[in-house]
């Protein structure tokens, strides 16, 4: 495409589709004109690439999640379609601002965090590979909540994504389909009629996903809830138009909001509703669709690869059950059979609080027909591994983990750490008994994205270096190495870094009226709040150096600016606390005269894709520093060292396989191993011991104790004080002494630029296998049995 074509593509949509002259346009006009000149170029790709599933008969992966954490797509979708050359030149030629077009753009925040966002990722990365697929999941009218802060406080405002008309999605009124709720049943000989006694409508919604280079596009369906029927005419014709309404208000809530938590299990009907809506919905989507093409249900496990992530969609297993036995007259062990050759589960956590559990009752209340079905799987499953040892009922609730597991003939983790944990905590009993079902698939995140969109200046120096075929093999950066001893390369690689974080400092400035030093180490820790990821380690860390400094003012420190990004469960009053006070701490560090110059806080409000798009390319040191044994994997962590940020981490996750990827020298790692762990608990006063053996800790909390922080209201953070004295679960105190000391590691490095700037291009160089695309092959090898369909020729541009 030219940019002349691109021109009169973008005029076209603004006086056609918008219905706006140009002297009159606004950025958002601008922004949906551009948005559909492009989406109509993605749109050909998408047709050809679903003709040729169909044409070919190829297996189609089905990924059924929650959340899909999407961000912006406008230049993703640019970049993609290789457009971004026609789109800049065009929108010159108009006198309109193309970074301030794609700022524009609202983030489709349809997620909590890296469960949500490692979807998209995958959805992206199942394009560019060409492999057949769908995700299926949930159109929230608000996503995830935006952050704003009072006072330091956490405040929670609705996001409103779609107050404005959303340029990505197709409306599809005719794939409708309507969901039951509650009832009664009534059995037939082995089959059973379910009479519902609450029906709605699920709609769904496409969004195409465009692979790189457009060689393939995939769809996202999403479900919107909808009536049975609309509103009530003869209520509102009596003037009661509440009432009128009410059926419509009522179904709407369902698409209505994201759970706004990720690591605590939602004990809530609704939330077992949403659960229920978008798994029924995707499976009856999938035979229909399945039954249009194939007369043989035996068949479905050869077509079909049905992904559950985490056990948000766990209901599968006895809806597709149910759909089979009592909607086609299967024999329910043959169906049983049949689905579990269909799906697969990946556990995402080991948190125990995390881990979905239903009440009997609550279940039977809401789907009677599914406990019965869950009661008979349950039953089955032990007849046939001949022991009762197991089982996904108990003590009146249903465990959805292990349902996942018993319904899956594969059961993935997310990394090797992780994955051997499983094998030997929370599933190893049914480990035992089904000793091949559990296989590892590390996650990674799509190069597209978070090297060649988020950081131009770094992405053009490697290809300028080894050539583009990186983006779609990231373990070509491996090229990279010989470039790494050449020292105009590392100059190069420095000063792109720099330039980003000059960036980074103006926005800051300008947004949150705080000066940073870009010759300072960015110092990043982004994620969501939580005790087990360690804010507080890191905030300690930062408390004890600024007392440090103190003492001593005019000993060539070697500046810091600290920046935290992440939100707060609404519910979770200790993670609350943790924003509050790292708001209060940067506001006293942040006006000392005797130490701002060394160090200093940010923490931008509202953390999301968009923002971690900004941060990441501008980052020297990144934050992994839980403790070990709780994060699953990250993903963060795999984005920092693709963009030449060196970790300070601990074994944890898809810690330990970056550090052997980007060698153990360029990797600050400290603390205790999973093992050292739950050790360590065991011991009596743990927490005082290691307060009493470091003075440097002693100090930190003490001034925290004290008010420092808070001198209006001294006692305002005792919670976190006693926390920590007394019971401290995530080891902050035990692990503290090493992270201090891993940090001055850092700080030392630092100080030698050109050696630090190795270090981080050494960390670029070996990212490569932390690519999605990586991920996605193991998944279609060893969980999906799916191959690739021949993919179209590039788009041209
Ligand atoms: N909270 C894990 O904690 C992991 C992602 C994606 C998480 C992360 O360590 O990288 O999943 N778990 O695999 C989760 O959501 C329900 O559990 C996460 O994002």
């Amino acid at each position: 495409m030219t940019p002349a074509q691109m021109k009169d593509a973008i005029l076209h949509h603004l006086v056609y589709t918008l219905g706006k002259d140009a002297a009159h346009a606004q950025t958002y006009d601008w922004r949906m004109a551009l948005s559909f000149a492009v989406r109509d170029k993605i749109v050909d790709r998408w047709f050809e690439a679903t003709r040729r599933t169909y044409a070919g008969q190829h297996k189609r992966v089905y990924y059924l999640s929650m959340e899909f954490l999407i961000g912006r797509l406008l230049k993703d979708a640019i970049i993609n379609m290789r457009l971004e050359e026609a789109a800049i030149d065009a929108l010159q030629e108009l006198k309109v601002d193309y970074q301030a077009i794609l700022e524009d753009e609202p983030d489709a925040a349809l997620g909590n965090g890296g469960l949500g966002r490692l979807a998209a990722c995958f959805m992206e990365s199942m394009s560019t590979i060409g492999c057949p697929a769908m995700g299926y999941g949930i159109r929230y009218e608000n996503g995830l909540f935006r952050q704003r802060f009072e006072n330091g406080r956490q405040v929670e405002e609705p996001e409103d994504w779609l107050s404005q008309r959303h340029a990505w999605e197709f409306e599809r009124p005719e794939v409708s389909i309507d969901i039951g709720f509650g009832g009664h049943v009534q059995e037939i000989g082995k089959r059973a009629n379910w009479y519902p006694s609450e029906m709605l409508i699920a709609m769904g919604h496409d969004t195409p996903i465009i692979g790189w280079r457009g060689r393939w596009g995939n769809t996202l369906r999403l479900w919107e809830a909808r009536p049975m029927h609309g509103f009530d005419l003869q209520r509102f014709n009596r003037g009661d138009y509440a009432a009128a309404a009410e059926p419509e208000a009522l179904a709407r809530t369902l698409s209505r909001v994201l759970y706004p938590d990720d690591t605590t299990e939602q004990g809530k009907e609704l939330r077992l509703k949403q659960e229920f809506f978008f798994t029924s919905a995707s499976l009856r989507d999938i035979l229909r669709r399945f039954e249009s093409e194939y007369d043989d249900l035996r068949l479905l496990p050869k077509k079909a690869a049905i992904q559950m992530n985490d056990t948000h969609p766990a209901i599968a297993g006895p809806e597709l059950v149910r759909l089979l036995v009592d909607e086609r007259g299967i024999d329910f062990e043959e169906a049983v059979g049949i689905a579990r050759n269909t799906l697969s589960y990946t556990n995402h956590t080991l948190l125990p609080e995390a881990l979905e559990r239903w009440d009997e009752g609550l279940m039977g209340r809401l789907l009677p027909r599914h406990l019965q079905l869950i009661f008979r799987i349950n039953e089955l499953h032990m007849k046939d591994v001949g022991t009762r040892k197991v089982t996904a009922v108990d003590d009146g609730h249903v465990k959805m983990g292990e349902l996942s597991f018993i319904m899956a003939h594969r059961v993935n983790g997310v990394s090797a750490l992780h994955t051997e944990l499983m094998k030997s905590t929370v599933f190893k009993d049914l480990h035992e008994l089904h000793p091949n079902r559990i296989v590892n698939e590390t996650n990674g995140v799509t190069p597209r994205r978070w090297l060649l969109s988020c950081n131009p200046r770094l992405s053009t120096l490697i290809t300028d270096a080894i050539g583009d075929d990186w983006v779609d093999d990231l373990e070509q950066l491996e090229k990279l190495e010989p470039h790494i001893d050449d020292a105009a390369f590392l100059e190069s690689y420095a000063a792109a870094k720099r330039q980003n974080k000059n960036d980074l400092a103006n926005w800051i400035a300008e947004k949150l009226e705080v000066g940073i030093d870009p010759e300072a180490i960015f110092d990043v820790q982004i994620k969501r709040i939580h005790e087990y990821k360690r804010q507080h380690l890191n905030l300690l860390e930062t408390i004890a150096h600024w007392l440090e400094i103190r003492d001593n003012p005019n000993q060539g420190w070697v500046p810091r600016v600290k920046i935290f990004g992440g939100k707060a469960a609404p519910g979770y009053v200790f993670a609350k606390e943790i924003v509050r006070l790292t708001n209060d701490v940067a506001k006293v560090l942040n006006s000392d005269p005797l130490t701002s110059r060394y160090l200093k806080v940010v923490y931008p409000p509202n953390y999301n894709v968009s923002l971690a798009e900004k941060l990441i390319p501008a980052s020297d040191l990144s934050e992994q520093i839980s403790t070990a044994g709780k994060e699953a994997s990250g993903t963060g962590n795999m984005k920092f060292a693709l963009n030449g940020a060196l970790t300070i981490g601990t074994l944890d996750g898809a810690n330990v396989e970056i550090r052997e990827h980007v060698k153990p020298e360029n990797f600050f790692l400290f603390g205790m191993t999973a093992d050292e762990v739950m050790e360590r608990r065991k011991i009596g006063g743990h927490s005082g011991q290691a307060i009493a053996a470091d003075p440097r800790l002693a100090r930190a909390i003490e001034a925290i104790r004290a008010g420092r922080f808070s001198p209006d209201e001294p006692g305002r953070y005792h919670g976190i004080v006693d926390n920590l004295v007394h019971h401290d679960y995530f080891l902050v105190c035990s692990d503290f002494t090493d992270y201090w000391r891993a940090q001055r590691e850092a700080d030392t490095a630092f100080a030698a630029p050109k050696d630090w700037a190795r270090m981080a291009a050494f960390n670029t160089a070996r990212s490569g296998w932390f690519s999605s695309d990586r991920t996605i092959r193991g998944y279609m090898a060893d969980v999906w049995h799916a191959e690739a369909a021949p993919t179209v020729e590039d788009a041209a541009g």
